[in-house]
C-alpha cells in the first residue's frame, strides 16, 4: 500500500494524486504540510529533505519525493496506463515538458502572490499577469493541434502540467488576461477526466478566487 503524505490542496500532492487516479492505484493520504505541520519532523525530512510534500512510501520502505518524479515513477510502474510515451522521441519530449513545468509554476505563483496581496498593487498585477500569459502561451501554441500535450494520449506531461494550468484559470475573472483558447479546450478536457475532477478541480482553488484574498 502506497502512503501519499500531503494535503490535498497543494498543488504538488494533487498532481501526484491525480496521477493514482488516471492509473487506479489505491493508497493512503496523510495530511501534511502548510496548516497540518511536519514538514520540519526528522523523520518526515528523511523521505523528504527539504521538508516539502509530497512524499511518497511504500509498506516495504521504499520511498520518494518531488512530485514530477514520483509522477514518472508512477507511470512506470503502470506501463498499461501509457503515460509514459513507448517511444523513445516521445517520451524525452514528454521529460522536457515536465522540466519545463517549473516555468509556468513559477510565474502562477507570482500572480497569486500579487492578488492575493491584502492591498494589491494594479502594476505588478498586470506585469505579472503579462509575464504568466506569455509563458502559457507556450503551451496553447503547443496544444493548437492535438488532444494532449504529446497527441492523442494523455502523458506524464499533462499530469505535470494539468494542476499549474488550473490555477491560470481560476485567477479572480476581474483580472484581464488575453485568451488561449487551446489551452482552455485542454483545460476542459482535463475537467472532464475523473481524477481530474476529483483530485484537480475539487481541491486546488476549488473555492472563486478573488482579490486581495490575504487580506
Ligand atoms: N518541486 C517540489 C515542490 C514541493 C513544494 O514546494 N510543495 C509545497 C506545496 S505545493 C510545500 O511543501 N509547501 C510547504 C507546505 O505545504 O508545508 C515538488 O514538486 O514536489
Amino acid at each position: 500500500m502506497l502512503t501519499v503524505w500531503g494535503r490535498a490542496e497543494s498543488s504538488a500532492t494533487a498532481r501526484v494524486m491525480w496521477t493514482l487516479g488516471e492509473t487506479a492505484q489505491s493508497c493512503k493520504r496523510l495530511d501534511w504540510g502548510g496548516a497540518f505541520g511536519g514538514g520540519d519532523d526528522p523523520a518526515y525530512r528523511a523521505l523528504s529533505p527539504p521538508g516539502r510534500i509530497p512524499a511518497i512510501t511504500r509498506d516495504d520502505g521504499f520511498s520518494l519525493w518531488e512530485s514530477n518524479t514520483i509522477i514518472r515513477w508512477l507511470a512506470t510502474t503502470c506501463p498499461e496506463a501509457g503515460l509514459w510515451p513507448a517511444d523513445e522521441a516521445a517520451r524525452w519530449q514528454a521529460e522536457a515538458w515536465m522540466d519545463w513545468s517549473a516555468a509556468p509554476g513559477r510565474v502562477i505563483g507570482q500572480v497569486r502572490t500579487a492578488y492575493r496581496r491584502a492591498e494589491p498593487d494594479p502594476a505588478e498585477l498586470a506585469r505579472t499577469i503579462a509575464t504568466a500569459a506569455e509563458t502559457f502561451a507556450v503551451l496553447d501554441a503547443k496544444l493548437k493541434d492535438r488532444t494532449f500535450v504529446m497527441g492523442e494520449q494523455l502523458t506524464v506531461a499533462d499530469l505535470a502540467l494539468g494542476v499549474i494550468v488550473h490555477r491560470w484559470f481560476r485567477i479572480p475573472e476581474a483580472l484581464e488576461r488575453p485568451d488561449l483558447p487551446a489551452l482552455e479546450a485542454w483545460h476542459q478536457r482535463l475537467c472532464a477526466r475523473p481524477a481530474y475532477q476529483d483530485h484537480v478541480v475539487a481541491k486546488v482553488s476549488a473555492r472563486p478566487q478573488t482579490l486581495g484574498m490575504g487580506a
